[in-house]
């Protein structure tokens, strides 16, 4: 046998398929209960496995996993982990993971075809997109009373947000008062400007801090723990909102999202790419079309369009279109983080914003596949060069701890912590279970295993801890150094920058609506998070993605509802 269905193929088709035409959704409802009829859950599949290896079955993926996502019947199977990271499973029946960029107008005849048989169905809203953004929206709409469908091209749910790690800013919350911090929306604002370099929106700068608070109480009455506050690069007030201990915060909030937005009856449809968004000619949208990776072209007629399909950054090419500096450089992204809404939206009139500014995160584990969460540093690390000395102040904006740790030999450096911020962040033991951390009982040994001169490392060590006790960076102007790193074992972990965040994208007012090529709104097409532009303007600060995401996907969804009730 050459695949999983030939291997099968003596109980015939109807081992897998309902009926002899195939596959009846994309999302191979019925093809995964037979999987899991025969061989059990994904947590029972999980039970069986040897201990020690980081298991397949037990991921960080948010929603149900589907077996197909990586075992394919009629082709070559795939480990759908293979897009970041390396495990080297051994896969029954398996092909390589590779994804090429396909263009969303490559098959234009049989699109056309589709988009000329018609309708298959009809709806009020449809939210493109199954990350944060997406499934705001898609709670927010189903609240207000409209019916929903929520397409995604991916097999697994929740793009980008279900990696986010460090937090999701908000100031003046219940969780900051409770823990005595002060902090204030205008700070927020300033803050943001200030990180985005002044050429943000404005408008949007106020929507943002301004509303939220009212996210975080939205996150929380939706069943979201938010409760520990921490700090992130660029800000001046700790107020990036993540779970109690430190655990990351996009799995978490994007589990909630999917949980709420399945409890609504949304229509959740996966492998299922949006490929055109249709209007009438007059600047107002009529619908989708989409691609199912089973049962090909089909337009949904709808009263309005919510594009949430996050950023561009791990496609390469299209990265060093707008900064020729990131050419060849390695992304923090999930594989679905290519740029094809934003060419939807652009095909359908929208204007854009800001393209050209491309961020890279300073902390990515070429090692592990995985970046490194800035909440490390936050609760304490420090950055150290291979001669085990600092460079940088660790909690600068992005675009400038990324520079200066290319500026270092290697065009890597070592992120040191001790086992006091070990136990400040629970999501560092993803990183100890990843095996990326180096450990040695004494600062000594740590030295020794990093090839480091040892000495060195102690006396920065020494004066950063003085630092501490003084409240004073006299070497790089750090302003806050919650803890002295002074609980063995010592840690490292290696990391260089990768690409990280797009920050530009579809233009969109305050109300989340698209602004078209001309400067007129095009009616019933909205758009939230990472694939608009005009929010974090040339540098997104740390935490800023999730308050977006989830203050715009709240905004963009109630407003298509509206829009789709009104006309
Ligand atoms: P996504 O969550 O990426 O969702 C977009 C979805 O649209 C994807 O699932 C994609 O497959 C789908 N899609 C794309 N095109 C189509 C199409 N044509 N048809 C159908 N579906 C389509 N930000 C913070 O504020 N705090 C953090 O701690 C943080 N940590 C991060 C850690 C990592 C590793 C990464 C990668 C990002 C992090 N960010 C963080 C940034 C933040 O996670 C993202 O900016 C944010 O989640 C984007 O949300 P989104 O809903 O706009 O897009
Ligand atoms: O906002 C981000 O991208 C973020 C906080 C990432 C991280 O380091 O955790």
């Amino acid at each position: 046998a050459d695949n999983l269905a030939d291997f099968h193929g003596d109980n015939g088709c109807d081992s897998c398929h309902q009926s002899d035409k195939g596959p009846s959704n994309d999302n191979l409802t019925f093809e995964n209960g037979q999987c899991v009829s025969c061989h059990g859950s994904l947590t029972e599949v999980a039970e069986g496995e040897r201990e020690g290896i980081v298991s397949p079955h037990k991921s960080h993926l948010i929603g149900d996993i589907a077996c197909t996502s990586c075992h394919k019947g009629h082709e070559k199977s795939v480990t759908y982990c293979d897009a970041c990271h390396n495990f080297g499973y051994e896969i029954p029946f398996a092909g390589k993971w590779e994804r090429k960029f396909v263009p969303v107008d490559a098959d234009k005849a049989a699109q056309d075809k589709a988009i000329a048989a018609g309708p298959r169905e009809t709806t009020d809203v449809v939210i493109i997109g199954s990350g944060g953004a997406g499934l705001a929206a898609a709670v927010s709409a189903r609240d207000a009373g409209a019916k929903v469908v929520v397409l995604e091209k991916e097999p697994v749910p929740g793009g980008n947000t279900k990696l986010a790690a460090g937090g999701m800013n908000a100031a003046e919350t219940k969780p900051q008062a409770k823990l005595g911090i002060v902090d204030k929306k205008q700070i927020m604002i300033d803050d943001t400007m200030k990180g985005g370099r002044n050429i943000n929106n404005p408008e949007l700068v106020q929507v943002l801090a301004n509303n939220s608070s009212d996210s975080i109480d939205w996150l929380t009455a939706l069943g979201a723990d938010m409760n520990d506050v921490g700090r992130m690069g660029g800000a001046s007030v700790n107020r990036s909102h993540r779970p109690t201990g430190g655990a990351g915060v996009g799995a978490h909030v994007a589990q909630v999202l999917w949980d709420a937005a399945v409890a609504r009856d949304a229509d959740i449809r996966l492998n299922s790419r949006v490929v055109r968004i249709l209007e009438d000619g007059a600047g107002q949208v009529t619908g989708v079309l989409v691609q199912g990776a089973y049962t090909g072209y089909y337009v949904i007629k709808a009263d309005a369009v919510v594009v949430a399909t996050g950023g561009f950054a791990k496609n390469n090419d299209r990265v060093a279109k707008y900064d020729a500096k990131l050419k060849g450089f390695k992304a923090t992204n999930h594989p679905g983080a290519t740029g094809d809404g934003l060419d939807v939206a652009t095909q359908a009139g929208a204007d854009t914003v800001d393209l050209e500014y491309v961020q890279a995160h300073p902390t990515y584990s070429p090692v592990g596949g995985v970046m490194v969460t800035e909440a490390v540093r936050g609760n304490g690390a420090i950055l150290v060069n291979r001669e085990g000395k600092r460079f940088v102040n660790e909690i600068t904006t992005r675009d400038k701890a990324s520079a200066a740790i290319l500026a270092q030999k290697g065009e890597s450096a070592y992120l040191l912590f001790d086992d006091s911020v070990r136990k400040s962040l629970s999501k560092i033991e993803g990183y100890v279970h990843l095996k990326i951390v180096n450990e040695g009982k004494s600062v000594k040994e740590l030295a020794d295993k990093l090839g480091m001169p040892a000495a060195e490392l102690e006396k920065t060590i020494g004066t950063y801890n003085g630092f501490v006790k003084s409240g004073k960076d006299e070497q790089f102007e750090r302003a806050d150094m919650p803890r002295e790193l002074a609980s063995a074992p010592y840690y490292a972990i290696e990391v260089a920058p990768a690409v990280h965040h797009t920050m530009g994208g579809v233009k969109i007012d305050t109300k989340a609506e698209v602004v078209g090529k001309e400067g007129k709104l095009i009616r019933g097409m909205y758009a939230a998070g990472e694939v608009t532009g005009g929010v974090h303007g040339a540098n997104r600060l740390g935490g800023n993605a999730i308050s977006d995401i989830v203050t715009f996907g709240r905004i963009a969804g109630a407003e298509a509802a509206k829009f789709a009730k009104d006309n």
